[in-house]
């Protein structure tokens, strides 16, 4: 058959559901994207600092980066800090959660208890929200698609309480490792740390994420694997501006130097960004829904229909 004629019958026969793409996307823009992101670690790691970089790194306004409101003080309960971003039209409401430090008690027992209870709490909120009869549209996500875990830059093991709320916290979110305050480590100490901790969490046998699954094409394979390659990122993070070749930037003063927090060569801060906002947002997000908060949901109505085939002990 000639080419044209070949054309003409597909001009006929073309009924247009190609655009369901943008359709899709058009209401995705409208409803906007939650991301939620949740900081543990032992007290002092510098978690609260690191909310601060972050913000600050998306908040920059006419007259440059917007100074921190208030000093840093240590958290004494789990709070939310959120704000929205917009870039080219497409809206983000990026709520990050603080959490207490632990490990200074002398009894570090379950001190991981009530931030496990609180990533459990989101959802069962959102299940109770699934299930009532009349349940909305779209329901107001708080479930923490990301958790980032700080662990102390001692350049030699992990501690045994990170090993322990490493794995309970690996049973309900996505981890996230990193190197806290990794400005106190030598280039060299900083690999060879990775290295550590790579070879460690795979003795403890805790399976973080990226998770590899049959869906994943080959490119999304490999993304994985230089994400399992780079964790966990080396961070600084810094509540103070500092001015670099006459520009503002976050960064740390020492009396030999001042490190920029957002320089590849200085910290991976950078490359942790990209890996939230860039890279694996929409991952991170689907693999909360689809892995985490399903094991949870499937657990919950078994226990319920278990409780309602049991005979009442009345009767
Ligand atoms: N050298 C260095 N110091 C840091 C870094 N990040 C934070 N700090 C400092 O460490 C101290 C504690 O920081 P916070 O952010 O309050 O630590 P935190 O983890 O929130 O502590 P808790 O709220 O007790 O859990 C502050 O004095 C920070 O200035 C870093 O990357 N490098
Ligand atoms: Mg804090």
């Amino acid at each position: 058959m000639a080419a044209a004629a070949v054309e003409e019958i597909r001009a006929a026969s073309y009924v247009g559901f190609d655009s369901i793409t943008r359709q899709i996307e058009h209401k995705l823009l409208k409803r906007g994207f939650q991301f939620n992101v949740m900081v543990v670690g032992q007290t002092g790691l510098g978690k609260s600092t690191l909310i601060n970089t972050i913000f600050a790194s998306h908040l920059i306004d006419s007259k440059g980066r917007l100074e921190a409101a208030v000093d840093v003080r240590q958290t004494t309960e789990i709070q939310t800090v959120s704000h929205v971003i917009v870039e080219n039209g497409v809206r983000l409401r990026l709520n990050i959660v603080d959490t207490p430090g632990y490990g200074d008690q002398i009894n570090n027992d379950n001190c991981w208890d009530p931030i496990i209870k609180y990533i459990k709490d989101q959802h069962s909120a959102y299940l109770r929200k699934e299930l009532t009869a009349q349940r909305d549209r779209y329901i107001q996500d708080t479930r923490i698609h990301c958790c980032l875990y700080f662990i102390s830059p001692t350049g030699h093991n992990l501690r045994a309480i990170d090993v322990i709320v490493l794995k309970k916290l690996s049973e309900v979110v996505n981890v996230v490792p990193v190197i806290a305050k990794s400005d106190s480590l030598t280039l060299q100490e900083r690999e060879a740390f990775k290295q550590k901790i790579r070879e460690e969490l795979v003795y403890h046998n805790i399976r973080l994420y990226p998770f590899d699954t049959d869906e994943n094409d080959s490119e999304e394979l490999q993304l994985n694997e230089s994400i399992r390659d780079m964790i966990p990122f080396a961070i600084v993070g810094s509540e103070r501006n500092v001015i670099i070749d006459g520009k503002t930037v976050r960064g740390r003063k020492n009396r030999w130097g001042v490190i920029n927090v957002e320089d590849e060569k200085h910290c991976e801060f950078n490359y942790l960004r990209n890996f939230l906002t860039r890279t694996h947002l929409q991952d991170l997000i689907e693999t909360t829904a689809q892995i985490h908060y399903e094991a949870f949901r499937s657990k919950q109505l078994l226990a319920l229909k278990d409780a309602s085939s049991r005979p009442s002990q009345n009767s």
